[in-house]
């Protein structure tokens, strides 16, 4: 499962990376509508996504159970100031980031997959699910670039 997994983040992270290096840096500064993040911001919450799950993916696996806060996603956007950032920076920390998750996911132990994990105030969750969600996060912002 988490090979499979780590195997779809690669690919996504390879393709994905090169169509954002096609967007212009002025278009990517740009808000997607008026109060709504630019594709700078868009990206840098996916950076952020990649950050506190990555520490989720290697802590669990260090743990019989994991507690570990989630994050506020909007106060992390606008305190990093993702919009001063260089558009093709943003892309290849993104893409260096998701490759080195996926080879994390990679060799995560099979047994390590059903480590019950909590988030925040949420209902726990096994390893193997915070993998796959962290996957349809992505998927799901991708639209917005
Ligand atoms: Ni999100």
């Amino acid at each position: 499962m988490s090979a499979s997994h780590a195997e779809t983040m690669l690919a996504l992270a390879l393709r994905e990376s090169e169509r954002f290096r096609k967007i212009p840096e002025q278009e990517a500064a740009v808000p997607r509508a008026p109060g709504k993040w630019s594709r700078k911001e868009v990206l840098g919450h996916l950076i952020d996504s990649a950050l506190n799950n990555h520490q989720r993916f290697v802590r669990a696996q260090l743990a019989d159970a994991l507690d570990f806060p989630g994050y506020s996603q909007n106060e992390w956007v606008s305190s990093q100031g993702y919009e001063q950032r260089n558009w093709a920076d943003l892309v290849t920390l993104w893409e260096a980031l998701n490759r080195h998750v996926a080879h994390v996911v990679a060799r995560i132990p099979v047994d390590k997959l059903s480590v019950p994990c909590r988030i925040g105030s949420g209902a726990p969750v096994t390893l193997d699910a915070l993998v796959a969600d962290y996957l349809r996060h992505v998927n799901h912002h991708l639209e917005q670039i």
